[in-house]
C-alpha cells in the first residue's frame, strides 16, 4: 500500500445479508479504518445488493442501520468519512443500467461468486444475483474511485469493473477513472470455523461456522474454542488441506495482533491446539467488546445515525448526479430540462 497517493478516493460497501463476521472485518473494515486518514473516502451499506436473495423487509431495515453503526464502533469517523446508503442516492441503479448495456453475458457468466451462489442447493437464481457485478461496477465509478478496498472474494468484480470502465472511456472518451483493488497480503479470505475449506460468510456459513462481530463474548470464545483443526498438535502455519483450520486460526491470531506468524509459531512452541485456542479466544473477545458495546450504544441513538446518513446521502448525491449527467450527455441522452 506505500505506493498510494493522498487525495485519492477511495471506496467500498458491505452488503447486509446478515450480521458481519470477523471476515468482514479483517478482510475489509480494518482496511477502511486504516486509509479514512489520507484519502477521501466513502463507504456504503449496499442494501440494494442483498435483495439478490430474499430479506425480510424489517430485518433488511435493521441490518443496513446495524452496519452503519458497525462501520462507526470499528473506527470510520463519521467527520471524515462519508457513509451512507446505497439506496439513498439516486444513480447507482441509472448507471448500472447504462453500463450493463456494454456488458456481455459471457462476462457475467465467468463470476465465480455467481456460479457458487448459483450452485448451492435451493438457491434463488434471479437475474439481480446474475447482474449484480453490474450495480458494483456502477457503485465504484459512479464516484471515480481510484482504490477498492475488498477482501479476495470481491476482486474478480472489482476486474470487471475495471474492464466495463475502460471499454467506457474507449467508446465514450475518457470519463471514469480505472479503480485498483487494495487486497490485504494476510487475512483476504477468513475461513469457516467448521468448515475450513469455505469461506466465513454472513449467509453462507452456519451459525457455528462464522462469529459475528456483535455475538455476545461467550458465544465468541465458545465459537473459537470449538472450531475445527486436526488431529496434530502443533502450531504451525502449513498450506496443506488437512492443516486449513489451524492456518485459518493462525491468521485471524496475527491480524487482530500484529504479531506475525513466524512468531506465533515460536511463542506457542511446546503448547497444544487447546491453550492456542484459550488465548486466541481471549484476543477476539478483547478486541470485539469494545465493537460489540458501541454499536449496542449508537443503535439505541437513532437520531444521531439519522444525521450521519442524511449527511452522507447529500455529500454523496452531489458527486453522483455530477457523473451520471456526464454519462447521459456523452452516451447521447438529451438533456432534461428542469
Ligand atoms: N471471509 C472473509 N474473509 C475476508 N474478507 C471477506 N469479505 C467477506 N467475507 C470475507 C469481504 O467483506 C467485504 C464485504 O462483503 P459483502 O458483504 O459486500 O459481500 P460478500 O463478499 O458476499 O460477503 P459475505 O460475508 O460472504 O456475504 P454473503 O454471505 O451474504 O454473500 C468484501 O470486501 C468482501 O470481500
Amino acid at each position: 500500500m506505500e505506493e498510494l497517493s493522498s487525495q485519492k478516493t477511495i471506496l467500498s460497501g458491505i452488503k447486509p445479508t446478515g450480521q458481519l463476521t470477523i471476515g468482514n472485518y479483517i478482510g475489509a473494515m480494518k482496511n477502511f479504518v486504516k486509509l479514512q486518514n489520507d484519502y477521501e473516502t466513502l463507504y456504503m451499506v449496499v442494501d440494494l445488493h442483498a435483495l439478490t436473495v430474499p430479506q425480510e423487509p424489517k430485518e433488511l431495515r435493521h441490518k443496513t442501520l446495524s452496519i452503519i453503526a458497525q462501520y462507526i464502533a470499528v473506527g470510520l469517523d463519521p467527520e471524515k468519512n462519508n457513509l451512507f446508503i446505497q439506496s439513498h442516492v439516486t444513480g447507482h441503479t441509472e448507471l448500472a443500467w447504462i453500463l450493463g448495456c456494454m456488458t456481455g453475458l459471457g462476462d457475467l457468466s465467468r463470476m465465480t461468486q455467481f456460479k457458487d451462489k448459483s450452485a448451492k442447493p435451493g438457491a434463488n437464481v434471479n437475474a439481480g444475483l446474475y447482474t449484480y457485478p453490474i450495480l458494483m461496477a456502477s457503485d465504484i465509478l459512479l464516484y471515480n474511485a481510484d482504490f477498492v478496498p475488498v477482501g479476495e472474494d470481491q476482486k474478480q468484480h472489482v476486474e470487471l469493473t475495471r474492464d466495463i470502465a475502460m471499454r467506457f472511456n474507449y467508446r465514450y472518451s475518457d470519463t471514469f477513472t480505472i479503480p485498483e483493488p487494495i487486497i490485504p497480503k494476510s487475512g483476504a479470505r477468513i475461513m469457516d470455523l467448521q468448515n475450513p475449506m469455505s469461506k466465513m460468510g454472513k449467509s453462507d456459513s452456519g451459525e457455528s461456522g462464522r462469529i459475528a462481530l456483535i455475538d455476545e463474548p461467550s458465544l465468541v470464545a465458545k465459537r473459537i474454542k470449538s472450531a475445527v483443526t486436526d488431529s496434530g498438535s502443533e502450531i504451525k502455519f502449513s498450506e496443506t488441506d488437512e492443516k486449513a483450520g489451524i492456518r485459518n486460526l493462525l491468521t485471524i491470531y496475527a491480524n487482530l495482533t500484529e504479531i506475525s506468524i513466524a512468531e506465533i509459531e515460536l511463542m506457542y512452541e511446546g503448547k497444544g491446539y487447546g491453550d492456542f485456542k484459550k488465548d486466541l479466544a481471549d484476543i477476539v473477545v478483547e478486541r470485539l467488546s469494545p465493537i460489540k458495546n458501541r454499536h449496542d450504544d449508537l443503535m439505541k441513538n437513532k437520531d444521531y445515525l439519522e444525521a450521519v446518513l442524511k449527511s452522507g446521502a447529500e455529500s454523496a448525491q452531489k458527486k453522483a448526479w455530477k457523473m451520471l449527467s456526464k454519462v447521459y450527455r456523452k452516451v447521447g441522452l438529451v438533456q432534461a430540462v428542469r
